[in-house]
């Protein structure tokens, strides 16, 4: 297989913040080329400023750096995408065909884009929602999302682009931050316990979600990457579960290890989303096509989180 020489935009978000390192020491420091539209907090590696707006410059890097694999990360999440529908269609949807279209032209090998929980709409069965459901999405990320993944099937199909993507739950990590989505408030409770032993909850306290711990999410998002193409099924996006749990749920499991901790609900416009939005997943295709398997539950995931956070 030829060495992948690695784009990644979007490389400080949430997820990118992490997943560059884990591209960096599996296929070395040179072999990834990290792009944003902010500079990084801590610079690791070859970095450049990017707007993925910007076809030229983008054009121009897969060519200096004879990129063979991109992952397309940047985007803005449900609840900041609520401020600025247009925008966010112009970031989410736009710029990821002027991705799609650049990988045809450059005859990129292999492209991953993440698609999300937010595809899912108040018409989606809420119980192990299945790969192949109802999708009626009630955001403007969500209705990008689901759009992204009709493009990758259809770029697919069509011009042979391998496109790989998995549909991420709420991810919580201890590295890096979230910014403007609705699970976000699953990473922020973990530094308030910690820091203020009080956390005022943005959703309400029976709230179940689709979550997973963000080493899963690497781990699921490098094995789907590496995955025999011939094994794929699905070239929309997989569904990926890793956990489910409820505000209280995951209050409860911090609060074994810090017992004067305490929490109080405070539901705003996010509660809306959160409800459109499904409670447990069925990921028996991803499970089949490419073995996947978490490893984290909820307890295992609030050690870890306390140990390294401490
Ligand atoms: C969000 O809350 O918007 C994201 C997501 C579920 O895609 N974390």
């Amino acid at each position: 297989m030829q060495k992948a020489k690695i784009l990644v935009l979007g490389s400080n978000g949430q997820i990118g913040t992490v997943l560059c390192k884990a591209l960096q020491d599996r296929y070395g420091l040179d072999q990834v080329i990290c792009t944003d539209i902010r500079e990084p907090k801590v610079q690791r590696g070859i970095f450049h400023m990017v707007n993925i707006l910007d076809v030229e410059k983008v054009a121009q890097l897969i060519d200096d750096y004879k990129i063979n694999t991109i992952y397309h990360l940047a985007a803005i999440l449900s609840a900041n995408g609520e401020k600025n529908p247009a925008f966010t269609w112009k970031i989410n949807h736009d710029g990821l065909l002027t991705i799609f279209n650049l990988a045809v032209e450059k005859k990129i090998t292999r492209v991953f884009y993440p698609s999300s929980i937010a595809i899912y709409g108040p018409s989606t069965p809420k119980q192990n929602t299945l790969q192949h459901s109802s999708f009626e999405p009630s955001t403007v990320y969500g209705i990008s999302k689901l759009t992204g993944e009709l493009w990758a099937d259809y770029y697919y199909r069509r011009y042979g682009l391998d496109v790989r993507s998995v549909r991420y739950p709420g991810v919580i990590g201890w590295q890096s931050v979230p910014e403007g989505g609705t699970t976000d408030y699953a990473v922020e409770i973990y530094h308030a316990a910690l820091k203020d032993k009080h956390y005022n909850c943005f959703l309400a306290e029976h709230t179940k979600l689709p979550m997973i711990y963000m080493d899963d999410v690497i781990r699921a998002t490098i094995e789907l990457m590496e995955a025999d193409s011939t094994s794929l099924s699905i070239r929309t996006s997989y569904n990926l579960a890793g956990m489910s749990f409820t505000p209280k749920e995951i209050y409860e499991s911090i609060k074994k290890y810090i017992p004067d901790f305490t929490i109080n609900y405070q539901p705003d416009f996010r509660q809306k989303i959160a409800e459109s939005w499904t409670e447990t997943i069925d990921d028996r295709e991803a499970r089949e096509d490419w073995n996947w398997k978490p490893n984290f539950d909820l307890d295992s995931m609030t050690q870890d989180m306390l140990a390294h956070l401490k």
